[in-house]
């Protein structure tokens, strides 16, 4: 893109081209918002949105970007608004065809916010929620570093987030930032979009006065993109460092309002006003400007300089020891009518102005869709920009390719069967020692913890497989003899990644080995460990671990009240329904050893072979269960299990067993089983007839249930697992259902069944006590299960 504009310091950048394809890009996203408002039917009539403003604000960062300084393997999170900006720059690269823009929030159509499995131009991740994609990059170098070390992994890359300013609100970024594996990560180059603007307001001072020096403080090298040249200029001029000074030290909202004042006069007089009176030699600076210069010079901001934008990128492409910040000083809805408005976020701009953006921009009618035309210097350059970046490679590429089938194979169970009293925390522990004596299968995993490794039973498999850490680290303890209780060999061998105290950070870490297949080619099964309870802190982060496509397990443990002296906010009653509802996990509270590897093992199996694969939910507890209770006809009940539910207890061959009148379907799940089991045959000495329906999944016998009734629906026929749970004959038979979590989750059997139900739970805070006096007080002990059933077969 050499010629006569380029500068000396970009000698092969034309950078008038590169301007002349950025206000294509912003006609491109801003017409594609308004053509989604304005132009296309809109049968309902609701506002469609998309955010113009936001688009503008980022245009001149990703001109820069794409056009003079990505790289073929880099990875780049772009901030949930810029979503039109990235499909314009897509469309021109000839990596998105042209119908694609007429479909922006469309049913079928292009996705609101970046979506890397939805868009067919595959964004490299989703954003949306804000924060988390501005540290994604991040944890996906971290993954990268772990692929490169433990697997040979050659390709390498960059990983860039482009952030909101605004976003970095959210204490997601700090916790990211703040965690030590994270530091010193010298392929992430951050760019922050500093428009002063939030979706309600001009952002107060605060942030970015301080946002050089905290990011600093995080180990960053901060390159700074604050004025453009036509500023930079100026304040080299006799007069310019005080107006330099008076820029600088103006608040936030009055630089804002100084965007939107439209008289020369009163922007001239607002610059030269000190709060010590009036500066002439600013006033002389000033003088000499029309008003149209002056408006344009107070917003010639770094973030909209092209060549400043380029230094920043090639600067940042030399630092390869720390993570990068381009902190780029922009103008929101730059370019367009509603620049600096504070109310600009979701304000769209008018068909007149469209017709004058138009008319700005040189777009003919009819060709507001139009790339460059063939052959001209624009369309030369984003076939270039298409050849080095090697998009016929990726494009390529599906946006999940499934992941290439592992030399593991693995087992449906291991030989030995558990005896005495295990809990379901303790069976995780020998399963993971069990698999480390697989080792094709053992190096596909990598487990993770938010500080609760030890008190969730990893200790053993961290012992044997040693901690993960980019740099090795001198084992202090180990060198010097000194006895530990466990040894904590960190180095770039190890296989559990020990996050601090963020379940922020231990979701979006699993969300990232979990899309190492896909990005990297290299299989892995992320296993993470985390109280149940404090699952809440950390749910929207696994929401967005999940949609963006990562495939992991997830260890709730210990849950519920069963925990009984911890109490309180210790003891979880949610997650059941968050398991539930939370789509592509699948959610299991087994009660037995067996059954917890059975599940395991069949999730990681999945995980490795399956591109259908889900993510996997299990919710254990510390209560040690006799493992004699679990029925013997093996290999029908691993399959049961696997299918979420069993009979464990079954009276229906009792002469005086009689359906309607004398028998009770108990569902219950994990830790409850034995309270059910002891009501249920205490009962039975009565001849009141409680079978007991062991469900290890809640989560696949409602969706198994909604699912067959939608094909029912469509005149499909459909079968559900709960139907071959309870026989016909069965069906109306009263229901209790009890389990330590909200009772919520299981009371969904009744409307199955279409049966009189009583639902056991817990629906208030824990608190502390032994586990008998918390099931009484809670009411799901064994006499009240009795009591449950007799209340409900009268
Ligand atoms: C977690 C979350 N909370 C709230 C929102 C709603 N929201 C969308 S954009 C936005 C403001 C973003 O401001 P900034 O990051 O500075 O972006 P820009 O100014 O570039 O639009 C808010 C609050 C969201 N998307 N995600
Ligand atoms: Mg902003």
């Amino acid at each position: 893109m050499a010629s006569s504009s380029s500068t000396a310091a970009h000698p092969d950048i034309d950078l008038e081209l590169l301007k002349r394809i950025q206000q294509r890009i912003l006609w491109l996203s801003t017409y594609m918002i308004h053509y989604a408002n304005h132009v296309r039917q809109n049968p309902d009539s609701l506002k469609v949105g998309g955010h113009q403003a936001s688009c503008a604000s980022a245009v001149s960062i990703l001109t820069a970007y794409y056009f003079a300084a990505a790289e073929p393997d880099d990875l780049i999170s772009i901030k949930p608004h810029a979503a039109p900006v990235y499909h314009a720059i897509q469309y021109l690269l000839g990596n998105l065809p042209q119908d694609k823009l007429l479909r922006l929030r469309e049913f079928g159509g292009l996705q609101a916010y970046p979506s890397r499995l939805k868009d067919p131009d595959s964004f490299h991740f989703s954003t949306g929620s804000v924060g988390f994609g501005a540290v994604m990059p991040h944890f996906m170098s971290l993954a990268n570093h772990y692929v490169t070390d433990r697997f040979g992994y050659a390709q390498k890359h960059r990983f860039l987030a482009l952030m909101g300013d605004a976003e970095l609100d959210e204490g997601n970024v700090w916790e990211a930032l703040g965690d030590d594996n994270l530091q010193s990560l010298g392929n992430v180059i951050w760019v922050v979009d500093l428009n002063r603007q939030s979706l309600d307001r001009v952002v107060p001072n605060g942030r970015a006065q301080k946002l050089g020096a905290s990011l600093r403080s995080f180990g960053f090298h901060v390159i700074e993109v604050k004025y453009g040249a036509r500023l930079e200029a100026a304040f080299a001029r006799p007069g310019g460092p005080r107006l330099r000074d008076r820029i600088e030290q103006m608040p936030n909202d009055e630089y804002q309002a100084l965007l939107r004042v439209h008289s020369g006069e009163e922007l001239a007089h607002q610059l030269c006003t000190f709060p010590d009176g009036r500066d002439e030699a600013v006033a002389r600076l000033l003088a000499g400007e029309s008003e149209n210069d002056l408006r344009s010079l107070v917003s010639d901001l770094g973030g909209h300089d092209l060549s400043r934008l380029l230094d920043a990128f090639r600067e940042a492409a030399a630092i390869t020891d720390r993570p990068v910040a381009i902190v780029a000083y922009t103008v929101k809805g730059w370019g367009l009518p509603l620049a600096g408005d504070p109310s600009n976020h979701s304000r769209l701009v008018t068909a007149e102005q469209i017709e004058q953006l138009r008319g700005h921009c040189g777009i003919e009618e009819g060709g507001e869709f139009s790339a460059f035309p063939a052959g001209s210097p624009e369309a030369r350059a984003c076939l270039e920009t298409r050849q080095r970046l090697h998009l016929d490679r990726t494009a390529q590429r599906p946006a999940s390719s499934p992941p290439a089938h592992p030399q593991a194979q693995v087992p449906e169970s291991f030989a030995p069967d558990y005896h005495g009293e295990v809990s379901t925390q303790q069976a995780l522990g020998s399963i993971l020692s069990e698999l480390t004596r697989h080792p094709e299968l053992r190096a596909r995993l990598v487990t993770t913890s938010p500080d609760v490794a030890v008190s969730t039973n990893l200790g053993s498999w961290i012992q044997k497989v040693g901690v993960y850490s980019p740099q090795n680290r001198i084992d202090y303890f180990g060198e010097r003899s000194v006895p530990v209780a466990l040894k904590w060999k960190q180095g770039n061998h190890g296989q559990h990644v020990e996050l601090g105290i963020s379940e922020n950070n231990f979701f979006l870490m699993l969300g990232a080995l979990g899309v190492s297949s896909d990005l990297f080619g290299v299989p892995l099964v992320p296993i993470g460990t985390l109280y149940d309870t404090f699952i809440s802190r950390g749910l929207d982060a696994l929401h967005y671990a999940i949609y963006n496509g990562g495939k992991f397990i997830v260890i709730g443990t210990p849950s519920g009240i069963s925990l009984g002296p911890e109490g309180g906010l210790h003891q979880s009653l949610m997650p059941p329904s968050f398991g539930i509802e939370s789509p592509l996990i699948t959610y299991y509270e087994p009660c037995f050893a067996k059954e917890v590897e059975w599940i395991l093992l069949e999730g990681i199996r999945r995980i490795l072979e399956d591109p259908a694969a889900e993510s996997l939910f299990l919710r254990l507890s510390t209560v040690p269960q006799r493992q004699d209770l679990l029925p013997h006809d093996r290999p029908a009940l691993r399959q049961s299990v696997l299918d979420g539910g069993y009979r464990l207890l079954d009276y229906s061959n009792r002469a005086e067993y009689k359906p309607g009148e004398n028998v009770v379907n108990l569902f219950t799940c994990g830790a409850m089983v034995p309270q059910a089991v002891d009501a249920a045959r205490e009962l039975a000495a009565d001849e009141l007839f409680v079978n007991v329906i062991c469900v290890t999944s809640p989560d696949l016998l409602h969706r198994q249930w909604v699912r067959a009734n939608r094909e029912r629906m469509q005149g499909r026929p459909a079968a559900h697992h709960l139907e071959q749970l309870v026989p016909r004959n069965e069906a109306h038979c009263p229901i209790v259902t009890v389990m330590d979590g909200h009772p919520h989750a299981l009371s969904f059997l009744g409307s199955v069944f279409g049966a009189r139900t009583v639902a056991l739970g817990v629906d208030r805070y824990g608190q502390s006590g032994s586990r008998q006096e918390l099931y009484q007080h809670y009411q799901i002990d064994a006499l009240s299960i009795i009591r449950a059933a007799i209340e409900v077969l009268n």
